[in-house]
């Protein structure tokens, strides 16, 4: 698909370390398009929509904690393979683990909380960026 969209946020932690311009500008340089963005606070619900998936897991409520305690920027990039192209960029899940040049093994570590707090999210199939985008930027 030559117009493939994925959903990325930048984490509470990203904005409060002032790392927004460096997240979009991977995007960017990688050669992907920005096509929205918007800053704001996530509610609980919105976040309970998102991380449905993860609602049996022991980090679920520190998550959901995390993700509403400050600004996120949500960002709809695209471009041929971007949902595998940015979950690349982004590194594995583990910063510690992540690889260095990536976001998450470049800019973040473990801070030994309950929930690993990386920085990005990245949709991780075509259903999920679907999904998310449409809570994320609803119509
Ligand atoms: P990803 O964000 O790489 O797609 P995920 O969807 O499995 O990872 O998990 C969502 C977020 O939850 C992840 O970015 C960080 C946190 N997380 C995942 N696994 C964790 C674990 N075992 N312990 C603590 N936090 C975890
Ligand atoms: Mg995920």
């Amino acid at each position: 698909m030559s117009n493939e969209k994925t959903l990325v946020l930048i984490k509470p932690d990203g904005v409060r370390r002032g790392l927004v311009g460096e997240v979009i500008s991977r995007i960017e340089s990688k050669g992907y398009l920005i096509e929205q963005s918007r800053m704001f606070t996530a509610d609980r619900a919105l976040l309970e929509d998102h991380y449905a998936e993860h609602k049996d897991k022991p980090f679920y409520e520190p998550l959901v904690e995390f993700m509403m305690s400050g600004p996120i920027v949500a960002i709809v990039a695209s471009g041929n393979r971007v949902i595998e192209g940015f979950r690349s960029l982004a590194g594995a899940t583990d910063p510690t683990l992540a690889a260095p040049g990536t976001i998450r093994g470049d800019l973040a570590r473990d801070q030994g909380t309950k929930v690993v707090q990386n920085i990005v999210h990245g949709s991780d199939s075509s259903e999920s960026a679907v999904r998310e985008i449409a809570i994320f930027f609803p119509k």
